[in-house]
């Protein structure tokens, strides 16, 4: 298990004012597009990040000025693409290209049309995003279609065509909510590469969901490596052994799925929620319970993937009874996922990055459960 998330390159190219930041700092908070480090790499592009936000973004600049400046504005692209994508180390290359087109422009150009090929050429993810959709579904209908035609005659069929509002839009008789950020994500994860997508489902603040399947991989990933090597031998035949160990994997465990949740804890921290978390419930009752009461404490675990609809109820369902380290590992984790859930939900996202207030929602959680165990 890789210590660190990966980071996502993700180059957002589209016309002026098509809304390319304004969906960037949507999808990733924190005003990245605005406020974040920006790093001119050419005239024509910008690079974005933020430290503990595992995404970079490059923003380019808008294209509909002389039809001389988008060809120079689209060379730099395209040379600043197939500079990162002839890296060797894959982590250097563009995951995905996001190309906006604003949906009242009713418009795709044969100038625009040529710049999408020339970037679509390069063989990365392509995603053209329907931005400020505000119009009629029908008229909406229309504009995609004519899209999907033109991409379809010239061998570009599949490229996915996402419509977005990437904030409130106010109108003299009302607001039209945002919308279809959640499409966005959906289909990004869906075409990133995989060793990139906990990256980008850690980065984005719009799909708990897609947060909740990646921390429920990390999860499985480490129940998994309990079970194997070193701990084959142990098991459950040496509980002190067994229980030192735990506390470390549950403790890595905990520093990645907060980086999902973006959470960003330094690592120092970490070992504060341990103890503060462990000093609540009461360190020795805390992890002995689970080897003292075992029967009872597998049954806590499977009623709490059943009530809060966890996905990986197979990975951990085929565990068997002497896996005491993966069950542990697995309990403390799940916890960990519905406190940094309720975080998340409940807390605007300053509040979300600091440690506090997970520490507090995590040590409620676990020594309500720890109660509950010891009552039985
Ligand atoms: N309400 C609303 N306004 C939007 C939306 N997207 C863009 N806008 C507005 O449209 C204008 C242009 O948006 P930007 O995000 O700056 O566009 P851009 O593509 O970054 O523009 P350039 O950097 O100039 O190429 C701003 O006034 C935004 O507030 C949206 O989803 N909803
Ligand atoms: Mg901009």
């Amino acid at each position: 298990m890789p210590d660190d998330l990966l980071t996502a390159n993700i180059v957002i190219a589209g016309g002026t004012g098509a809304g390319k930041s304004t969906l960037i700092n949507s999808v990733f908070g924190k005003d990245l597009a605005r406020t974040g480090s920006g790093r001119p790499v050419t005239g024509s592009i910008v690079e974005y990040s933020s430290e503990g936000v595992p995404v970079r973004i490059w923003d380019t600049v808008g294209l509909e000025l002389s039809p001389e400046t988008t060809k120079k504005t689209a060379e730099d692209v395209k040379q600043t693409i197939l500079k990162h994508n002839s890296s060797d180390s894959v982590m250097d290359r563009i995951h995905a290209i996001w190309y906006c087109i604003n949906s009242g422009s009713k418009r795709y150009q044969e100038r625009e049309v040529e710049f999408i090929k020339e970037l679509y050429s390069v063989r990365v993810p392509f995603m053209i995003i329907l931005t400020q959709c505000i119009d009629a579904k029908s008229v909406l209908d229309e504009f995609e279609g004519k899209i999907r035609e033109i991409n379809k005659s010239e061998c570009m069929n599949d490229i996915d065509v996402v419509r977005v509002l990437a904030q409130d839009y106010s109108t003299a008789v009302g607001v039209v909510p945002k919308f279809g950020l959640d499409a966005l994500v959906d289909v990004t994860m869906k075409r990133l590469p995989e060793f990139i997508r906990s990256g980008f489902a850690a980065a984005q603040n719009i799909s708990m969901r897609q947060k909740r399947k990646e921390a429920e991989n990390i999860l499985c990933e480490a129940v998994e490596e309990t079970g194997s090597g070193f701990w084959n031998n142990v098991k459950n035949k040496v509980p002190l052994v067994n229980m030192l160990t735990t506390e470390g994997k549950i403790r890595s465990v905990f520093w990645k799925i907060s980086k999902v949740y973006s959470s960003e804890i330094p690592r120092g921290e970490i070992m504060q929620i341990w103890e503060k978390v462990f000093c609540r419930i009461e360190l020795l009752k805390g992890l002995t319970i689970p080897f003292i009461d075992f029967g009872n404490f597998r049954k806590q675990l499977d009623n709490l993937i059943i009530s809060e609809n966890f996905d990986s109820d197979d990975r951990i369902g085929m565990l068997s009874a002497t896996d005491q380290a993966g069950i542990i590992t697995a309990y403390f984790g799940y916890t960990f996922i519905i406190s940094a859930e309720n975080i998340w939900k409940a807390q605007s996202e300053d509040k979300l990055r600091k440690a506090e207030y997970l520490i507090d929602e995590l040590a409620d959680k676990l020594s309500a459960i720890a109660g509950v165990i010891t009552k039985q």
